[in-house]
């Protein structure tokens, strides 16, 4: 088990395209592993292999309210299955202390493989449904923050920045408990 570094917004590698996953092997399953841990201990809701500079389709999450229901979603596809969008506040672990809304169709149906290879089918709604399409924008390298303004992308770009800044000097002191 092993937490994973997360990839920050600019980063360009965050806009690589993902490759399907060719077997559920091993390696695979550790890093489903891994990036159910990284996702905890970051304290996110879903999180794309992308984000961890594994470029494959594989997206993980967590819905529940106790964290304790994790799903796996191995080569999705997304289809809308319907036509309206709805705004929802998102954010990202790849874009820390960045909300905005953004708009997508609040139904869809996912096809995808879970953990054990087996099939998954089915229609989602609401969050779900949010978090998939956020969580499949990453496998194709698009960002949240891209469908916001240019004067919104600039300032996420100055938030993160300095958002990164602030924590590495926190982890700084950590590490020299002598500088009380
Ligand atoms: C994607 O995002 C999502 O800025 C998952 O400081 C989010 O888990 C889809 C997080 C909302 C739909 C709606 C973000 C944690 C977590 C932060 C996340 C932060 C700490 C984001
Ligand atoms: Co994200």
């Amino acid at each position: 088990m092993a937490v994973l570094n997360i990839l920050s917004y600019p980063d360009p590698r965050l806009r690589t395209i993902a490759a399907p996953v060719k077997q559920v092997d091993d390696n695979i399953k550790t890093l489903i592993t891994d990036m159910i841990e990284t996702m905890y201990d970051a304290e996110g809701i879903g999180l794309a292999a992308s984000q961890v500079d594994e470029h494959l389709q594989l997206i993980v999450m967590d819905l529940s309210e106790n964290k304790d229901t994790p799903m796996v979603f191995i080569n999705p596809k997304v289809t809308p299955l319907v036509e309206e969008k709805q705004p929802y506040e998102e954010g990202c672990l790849s874009v820390p202390e960045v909300y905005d809304k953004v708009e997508r169709p609040n139904k869809v149906r996912i096809e995808a493989l879970d953990e054990n290879g087996d099939a998954i089918d089915q229609e989602a709604e609401g969050l779900l449904a949010v978090c998939i399409q956020h969580e499949m924008d990453h496998l194709n390298g698009v960002i949240f923050v891209d469908y916001l303004s240019n004067l919104k992308q600039n300032r996420a770009r100055d938030k993160v920045k300095k958002v990164l800044k602030i924590r590495e000097k926190n982890l700084e002191k950590q590490a020299q408990p002598s500088n009380v």
